[in-house]
């Protein structure tokens, strides 16, 4: 089988914003009197803006605490924060091997795609000058499940025109391994292997500077 798509999680896979989104929402928690560790942080990878506060709120035992409009503002001054940051972001911030590899899917045509859960995934596309490179960018708000739900992956390869058994996921986050496995694709890890693996990681690298198109050919073909 051909590799006809690779589907690409955005916050901790081309770039460090994952590290943005734990700085801006630990000091939202300690604002509210909820404060968290890098440990309670893996919980909120690649889910939504929405869900991401739920659990922060359950965590400190304020489920019931706020009203929607009141979770709503909290949710907004966390964005905030988290935008002020991704002022600073520039092209030298793509991850290594990640433009490489982008440019060598463009040369093979085969379809880049991004499925992340953020709303201002194209905002940091443009900022890292790699907007080009993708061939489509699922919008979170055009499916009904976010991660660990397959919608994304699937809506991704879809779009594109690939089957999912021969498209390669690549994720930071335990919920976006299992989403991508749920579509039933080959699901590529970035990060810590025990915990990546137990998601149902096929493999798990270090970091991206290991990923290229032989790589991912090697992991379907
Ligand atoms: P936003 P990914 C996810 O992006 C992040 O991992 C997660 O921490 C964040 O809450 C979510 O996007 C929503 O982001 O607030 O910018 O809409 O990892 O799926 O690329
Ligand atoms: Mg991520």
């Amino acid at each position: 089988m051909k590799l006809q798509a690779v589907i690409f999680d955005l916050d901790g896979v081309i770039t460090d914003t994952a590290e943005y989104h734990y700085v801006a929402w630990k000091r939202l928690g300690e604002q509210i009197g909820i404060p968290f560790d890098r440990e309670f942080n893996e919980n909120l990878k690649g889910i939504s803006r929405g869900e991401s506060l739920e659990r922060i709120l359950e965590h400190g035992g304020k489920a019931d605490a706020y009203t929607p409009e009141e979770k709503l503002e909290l949710a907004t001054r966390k964005n905030e924060h988290y935008a002020s940051l991704l002022d600073s972001i520039t092209p030298d911030d793509v991850y290594p091997g990640i433009r490489e590899l982008l440019l060598e899917l463009r040369e093979q045509n085969i379809p880049a795609v991004i499925a992340s859960a953020s709303k201002n995934a194209p905002q940091i596309l443009r900022a890292l000058e790699l907007a080009d490179l993708f061939r489509y960018v699922v919008h979170p708000d055009s499916v009904a499940k976010g991660k660990p739900a397959p919608d994304l992956f699937l809506r991704g390869a879809e779009e594109v025109g690939a089957e999912p058994n021969a498209c390669v996921g690549i994720e930071d986050a335990q919920a976006g391994i299992e989403a991508i496995k749920s579509a039933g694709m080959v699901a590529v890890g970035i990060g810590e292997e025990i915990t990546l693996k137990s998601s149902g990681a096929d493999v798990v690298l270090p970091d991206t500077s290991g990923l290229s198109l032989e790589f991912l050919r090697g992991l379907i073909e």
